[in-house]
């Protein structure tokens, strides 16, 4: 009981249900907030705004029991990233499943367990190449073998495989066993609505205390009750329900940022009279890698790419206008978009 429904249902408005062997979970869908994608909205009037999305999954706790469903492994086994709802808050009427409100200790013990899998992983893979060592030679076994040894002299020591420095070759041989420790983590921290106006600084505190050094992971604070009211409240008046906390953003739009820049992702845009929209892609990627987001096609037959960055776009009002001051760049297959450029992509 830490809140991870709570704020799932909060972020996604989901409540559909699928079962994963013994257990239930919620897949949902949120819409990434984009205020530069609203403001080309506002200009071009385009009968479709499309936000770029991200996939939450709600699940039951990970715990020794959880980890031993089959099922409930394979499921984790597939994301991308974890986030990690962390108890923060106080409150008598919820009972916490470990009878104190202790998040470093939650932090660790899930921490643990998914260790714990990964090495029972390694054990048994290494076990299976020692044997086919002796009977093949072959030196992509005994790279992975040696790669299998580090991870597992990493777990040995209670650290996730995220801590892991590898290479671009160990980084392929790895991908395959999709370890649990290795996952991106993100820690939400769940606090207490009288700390409301401390998210900024209880985030610092955990990322220069605690969390400072683990490669791979992120946090984020979050109010669970503050964001229940808000979601109750008109559009409109939420913005001065947060600015009463002395917030700028809601806890959603933290969470969502967050989880972007954990995964290392961004968004460009695309913008018109039919559509204005956000595509992710991830950070440093090329001009025809963002084609190639758009339509397979366009990146096989990508030419050029018109760029622009979006708030020029806006303060020069339109095309016409960006066009006028030399400000449309024309970009070869080769440059590298950045966070909110508006491209036009040409193609064959
Ligand atoms: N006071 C308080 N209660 C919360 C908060 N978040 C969740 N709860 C309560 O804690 C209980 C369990 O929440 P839930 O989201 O189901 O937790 P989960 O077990 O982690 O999925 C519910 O009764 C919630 O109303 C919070 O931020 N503050
Ligand atoms: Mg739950």
């Amino acid at each position: 009981m830490t809140g991870k429904t709570s704020l799932f249902t909060i972020l996604t408005g989901a409540h559909q249900e699928t079962r994963i062997g013994s257990t239930v979970a919620r897949t949902g869908v949120s819409r990434v907030p984009d205020a530069r994608l609203e403001a080309l909205g506002r200009l071009f009037e385009p009968p479709k705004v499309t936000h770029a999305t991200v996939e939450y999954v709600d699940m039951p706790s990970i715990s020794k029991e959880s980890l031993r469903d089959p099922a409930y492994v394979a499921s984790l086994r597939v994301v991308d990233a974890f986030a990690h709802v962390l108890r923060l808050f106080e409150d008598e009427t919820v009972p916490h499943e470990k009878g104190s409100v202790n998040p470093l200790r939650d932090l660790e013990d899930v921490e643990t367990e998914l260790i714990l899998s990964d090495f029972v992983v390694v054990e048994k893979r290494m076990e299976r190449l020692e044997k086919d060592r002796k009977k093949i030679k072959n030196p992509e076994l005994d790279r992975e073998f040696e790669l299998l040894e580090r991870a597992k002299t990493m777990l040995e020591d209670n650290r996730p495989l995220r801590q892991l420095e590898l290479d671009a070759e160990d980084e392929k041989r790895i991908r395959g066993f999709q370890f649990l420790s290795q996952k991106p983590m993100l820690y939400v921290l769940n606090l207490g609505e009288a700390e409301a106006s401390k998210l900024h600084q209880r985030e610092c505190e955990y990322g220069e205390g605690p969390l400072a050094g683990r490669r791979h992971t992120s946090v984020a604070a979050v109010c669970g009750k503050i964001e229940a009211e808000l979601a109750e409240l008109p559009h409109e008046e939420q913005k001065d329900y947060l600015a009463s906390y002395g917030l700028q953003e809601s806890g959603l739009e933290r969470l969502i940022s967050a989880t972007y820049s954990l995964l290392g992702l961004m968004s460009f845009l695309t913008a018109g009279e039919d559509e204005c929209r956000a595509w992710t892609i991830p950070m440093h990627s090329t001009a025809i890698k963002a084609a190639g987001a758009i339509h397979s096609d366009f990146e096989k037959k990508f030419i050029k790419a018109e760029v622009v960055q979006w708030k020029s776009l806006v303060d020069l009002g339109g095309y016409a206008g960006v066009r006028e001051k030399g400000m449309l760049r024309l970009e070869g297959k080769d440059y590298i978009v950045k966070d909110g450029d508006v491209l036009v992509i040409r193609h064959g």
